[in-house]
């Protein structure tokens, strides 16, 4: 049982707080974000929103008035480093949150991390609420504005809620759905929240660009494993080609998922002298043992790990621990 009171306690005491969530934040991370600082403004607190990479554009609607902060190395170091807490969603790991991590743990400054990923070894967060059976951060946000948020739910609050959960469960149709997550959207269209308006940020505001890189993504899939496997690379070279950002890679792994007959989708994506690795399952295999052995984790049907190496080295690796994962699962089906 999560004990939200010693919770709430420590963001009673606290003044100052930053809200933060992982680098290619992502609707469950910046929603949840944006739902707490609203609240916490309610509450007169002086909190900021920081993330340590871009705001990917389909999540631009959330940033009405400008409360999303993209770090700026020294000129917001002095905010971060005098807060009194950090606030942390969705990042599953502490390396995930770059600079804004080092900064925070430079000063000591306690570390709030509400979660659905399973905590890492080692983690060096002060309070862990840490939830994995639920389908996203942002149903542990609503159950903490449930108990704490002494007016109704705002609008702005809810739009936080509902794309935290529309996101993290593929528009309510993966697994993961629970009544809960309808509850939320319930109670979104209650307050008024414009859902369509809100499927139009996340999923038909992709820049043209995006679409062009996964054009090159998606004639450069490569099925193995009878069709259930399939994978792609991309490299520095792809992205300038198109005129793409890194970025846009964000949900190839989940597009290419799609294709008929394919189980898990893997992405391998170039990045100097490392690799960022995706997986995605439908749900006949569990994929996070292989992310896990990669020295990377998260959920048991979408994870990923940076993997050190050149492009060429880290594919070989990945296909080989995928391929034996997928024939091991198989075999002890049988
Ligand atoms: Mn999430």
């Amino acid at each position: 049982m999560i004990n939200w009171t010693d919770i709430h306690n420590a963001i009673e005491s606290a003044d100052t707080i930053v809200i933060t969530t992982h680098i290619m934040p992502d609707g469950d991370g910046l929603g949840s974000s944006v739902a707490m600082y609203h609240h916490l403004k309610e509450a007169n607190k002086d909190c900021r929103i920081f993330i340590a990479s871009e705001l990917p554009e389909e999540y631009e609607f959330l940033n009405k008035g400008n409360i999303i902060h993209c770090y700026t190395p020294g000129t917001d170091d002095a905010w971060i480093q005098n807060a009194d807490l950090a606030v942390i969603f969705d990042v599953g790991d502490f390396m995930r949150m770059k600079t804004i991590g080092e900064l925070l743990s430079a000063k000591n400054i306690p570390m709030l991390n509400i979660d659905h990923h399973p905590i890492q070894k080692n983690s060096p967060f002060t309070i862990n609420v840490v939830e994995t059976s639920v389908a996203a951060t942002g149903e542990l946000v609503y159950d903490y504005l449930n108990l704490f948020q002494k007016n109704p739910i705002t609008v702005q609050m809810w739009e936080g809620l509902y794309t935290a959960v529309l996101t993290d469960t593929g528009s309510f149709a993966y697994s993961n759905t629970s009544i809960k997550c309808h509850q939320i959207a319930i109670e979104s269209l209650k307050a008024g929240v414009d859902i369509s308006k809100i499927h139009q940020g996340v999923y038909q505001s992709r820049p043209l660009e995006k679409m062009k890189l996964f054009s090159k993504v998606i004639d450069n899939v490569e099925l193995d494993c009878n069709g259930e496997l399939a994978w792609f690379s991309i490299d520095e070279k792809m992205v300038a080609s198109v005129g793409a950002e890194r970025k846009h890679v964000d949900g190839f792994t989940d597009m290419v998922r799609a294709i008929n007959g394919v189980e898990v989708a893997v992405m391998i994506f170039e990045n100097e002298n490392s690799c960022r690795v995706n997986f995605r399952s439908k749900g006949k295999y569990i994929v996070n043992s292989i992310a896990l052995k990669l020295g990377g984790g998260g959920h048991q049907l979408a994870c990923g790990a940076v993997v050190k190496g050149s492009l060429d080295n880290v594919i070989q690796k990945v296909l080989e621990l995928t391929k034996a994962e997928i024939a091991s699962q198989n075999g002890s089906e049988r």
